[in-house]
């Protein structure tokens, strides 16, 4: 009989809910990955997509040695070299281009392909190795930036409630969030409240899998989320529901706020948003009599011009209650600023011969094209695919042509963004490799172990790194940390919350709950503010160059009358449910079932524009286009044109919905506007 051994593993992909997995080895070969029964978040179960991770780790498109570009930047033609040969020709190209431009001519582009902390998010893996070459930072700015700083002014951290206690919550907001789709283990916690009598309401332009469950469904204009939340607490205050001892307590700059708020009365929120006044009075009074009401607002909320504003003013909904000091209310985003791991030791920045510059990932186009002194020379892309997910995909794909530019990407598969590769190297899989992982929807930290060897010539992120540093000739002890040297290090910490957390324990056990006080009322006594205090002032907005006192800030784009006449229809990109991203996006199969890119309508809009379902249509603005099927559904309100991000261009007429995207900035934090964008949908000249 051949040994069966079980080894415990965590999904890297990026998703809140961050699901420990136990994989079954026989014989050297994986044959089995399920979810843990025993983690409390996951209990058993994965998803529709990672389901499907085995047969993606043995797909014929896995890339199993290093390549060099044959053809032209683009067109994704390459010839199998050795590894060798690969570590030669990276050594010599970044050392001429160190010398001839300076270290901060090379970026290091990190993606949230795995967001381990070992092989990826920015993690150890080629972290040091490039703080040692002096490169450029990379801002990972293009998922959560933008709501992190909204919640950093207001609350002073974006750990929010634990999402486990939306169980203890009478009335659940789903605020500009789909976890059926993004991370549906948090939903088990939704049911258990509404099995003791609480209501839930959702907040999305779309009528969601999620918004089809809840109790009530509000749907406003994109990015105007503030001003209902101003309406809402309009209605609080005129019922005299706020709590005054409360705010004295643990609030600032309440008088300033109370007039802000005086200003949206019902109507006016009504005319900003598009949603009906007496739906807004009527969940204003729901809020005002309910108690706890907990927020549940994830990243696709503040993917807006406004976006910072709307996390910010959000978080003060349970300061005028006094929600934050019960169980079972205020507000989850992330819970990520909960973690403390030592990320100093870690990502080793004292490793820097200087200081360097910041690159903004979500503006990797204008980087690419635009900038001097030094321009960028090298890039690296790490688990990423920034041809497909990055905004301002014309501008991308001309920044990622330069001829000059010496690309090398790692990955597993050949995406769009490998086809502009000089060199691609081979990257593992989750069960090939080690890592640590949290959880950025739950407080559990997560050991991967490694359960089978590497297919081919794949190597981690870590074991690459260190094979270039040596090529470098590199002497910097740092660089060649093992990967468990890495997760001790990073396990090092003596936070509180830390204490009995080892590499040994997780190894053992798989996953470890952050020992965190019981019950986790993080700002019951006191907010991680400079003051101490909920901030509805905050000098530290103030900074960031916001409106000192909370409010509403319009999205740049949805509400620009100028924009409106030429675009009439705002566009939501949001989570595919068969996708993570864009991966598995060229799965045959989860393609099948997802429809392919479509786009759905308002049947009013498509009307006005003689569509029908089933149509292929054309969305575009001068940016760029991607070709859709239409689908005609109520489902969306009137205005909004709803697609999904994560279907590969290539395999989808050249373009998805980033094409469309622009490349500001949103309000602070340097995020992107993915959803914060006006097209116009017209038949498809295409045959
Ligand atoms: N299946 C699957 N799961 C995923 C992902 C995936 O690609 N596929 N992506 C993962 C990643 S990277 C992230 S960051 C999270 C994101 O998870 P979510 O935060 O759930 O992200 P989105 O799907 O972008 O947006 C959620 C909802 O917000 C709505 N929305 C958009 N703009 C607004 C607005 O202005 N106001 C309101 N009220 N609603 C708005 C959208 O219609 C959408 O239904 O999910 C993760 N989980
Ligand atoms: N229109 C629109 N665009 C969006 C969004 C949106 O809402 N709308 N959401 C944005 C968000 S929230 C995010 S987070 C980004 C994500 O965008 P990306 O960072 O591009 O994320 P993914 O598509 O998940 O993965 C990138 C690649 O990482 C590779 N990979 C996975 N694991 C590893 C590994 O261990 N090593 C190596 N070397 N490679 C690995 C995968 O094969 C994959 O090709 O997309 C953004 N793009
Ligand atoms: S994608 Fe999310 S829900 Fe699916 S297995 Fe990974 S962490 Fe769990
Ligand atoms: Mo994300």
């Amino acid at each position: 009989m051949s040994d069966e051994l079980k080894v415990f593993g965590a999904c890297p992909l990026d998703c809140p809910d961050g699901c420990s997995w136990v994989v079954t080895v026989r014989d050297g070969r994986a044959v089995g990955l399920r979810g843990n029964p025993d983690h409390p978040y996951t209990r058993g179960a994965l998803c529709t997509k990672v389901n499907r991770w085995l047969e993606r780790a043995n797909s014929p498109d896995r890339i199993l040695h290093p390549l060099r570009r044959v053809g032209r930047k683009g067109e994704g033609r390459f010839e199998r070299i050795s590894w060798d040969e690969a570590l030669d020709e990276i050594a010599d190209r970044l050392g001429r281009i160190t010398r001839d431009h300076g270290g901060e001519a090379v970026w290091p582009y990190w993606g949230t392909g795995t967001l381990g902390y070992i092989q990826g998010l920015e993690g150890a893996a080629g972290r040091r190795f490039f703080n040692v070459l002096g490169a450029s930072a990379h801002r990972a700015d293009i998922c959560s930036a933008a709501g992190n700083y909204g919640l950093l002014c207001t609350i002073g951290s974006p750990g929010g409630m634990d999402p486990e206690d939306l169980a203890h919550a009478r009335l659940i907001l789903l605020w500009g969030t789909n976890p059926l789709t993004s991370g549906h283990h948090v939903w088990k916690f939704v049911q258990a409240a509404r099995r003791e009598g609480a209501r839930v309401v959702a907040i999305d332009p779309v009528a969601t899998r999620t918004a089809r469950q809840a109790d009530e469904h509000l749907a406003p204009l994109p990015g105007t989320d503030a001003a209902l939340a101003l309406g809402l607490l309009n209605v609080v205050v005129g019922l005299g529901a706020h709590d005054e001892e409360y705010i004295e307590r643990h609030t600032l700059g309440w008088p300033e706020f109370r007039e802000r708020i005086e200003a949206f009365p019902p109507e006016r929120a009504a005319r900003i948003t598009g949603v009906p006044e007496e739906k807004i009075v009527a969940l204003g009074e729901l809020v005002a009599r309910t108690r706890p009401t907990a927020i549940r607002a994830t990243q696709g909320l503040q993917r807006h011009g406004g976006g910072a504003e709307t996390l910010r003013t959000l978080a003060c909904i349970p300061g005028v209650t006094g929600d934050w000091g019960r169980l079972g209310g205020g507000l989850t985003f992330s819970t990520s600023g909960h973690v403390k791991l030592n990320r100093a030791a870690l990502f080793r920045d004292d490793l820097r011969p200087g200081p360097v510059r910041r690159l903004s990932m979500s503006r990797l186009g204008e980087n690419l094209l635009e900038l001097d002194d030094p321009p960028v020379m090298a890039l690296f892309v790490i688990a990423a695919n920034p041809a497909a997910s990055a905004p301002h995909q014309n501008k991308v794909r001309r920044g990622l042509a330069r001829e000059d530019l010496f690309t090398v990407v790692l990955e597993q598969f050949p995406t769009d963004t490998t086809d502009y590769a000089d060199i691609v190297l081979p990257a593992t899989m989750q069960h090939e490799h080690a890592d640590l992982h949290e959880g950025y929807g739950h407080l559990y930290l997560t050991w991967n172990e490694p359960a089978v060897a590497p297919p081919g010539e794949c190597l981690p992120t870590t074991e690459t790194f260190r094979r270039l540093a040596r090529r470098m000739g590199l002497t910097e002890p740092g660089l060649y940390d093992s990967d468990e040297r890495l997760a001790e290090q990073a396990l090092a910490s003596d936070h509180p919350w830390m204490t009995g957390i080892t590499l040994d324990r997780l190894r053992k056990e798989g996953f470890v709950r952050m020992a965190v006080p019981a019950p986790f009322l993080p700002y019951a006594e006191k907010f991680p503010t400079p003051s101490g205090r909920l901030e509805f002032r905050s000098r530290r907005a103030e900074a960031l160059g916001l409106d000192p006192v909370a409010g509403y800030t319009p999205p740049g784009e949805v509400t620009d009358p100028e924009r409106a006449r030429r675009y009439p229809l705002a566009l939501v990109s949001a989570a595919p449910h068969h996708f993570l991203n864009t991966q598995f996006g060229d799965n045959a199969e989860l393609r099948r079932r997802s429809g392919g890119p479509t786009v759905r309508l308002h049947p009013d809009d498509a009307a006005a524009r003689g569509l029908s379902s089933g149509q292929r249509v054309r969305v575009a603005n001068e940016r760029g286009a991607f070709e859709a099927v239409l689908l005609v559904t109520d489902e969306v309100r009137p205005g909004v044109a709803a697609t999904s991000k994560g279907h590969w261009p290539k395999l989808s007429g050249g373009a998805n919905a980033n094409a469309v995207v622009d490349d500001r900035a949103t309000d602070a934090g340097v995020g992107p506007v993915f959803h914060d964008t006006r097209v116009e949908v017209s038949a498809s000249p295409a045959p």
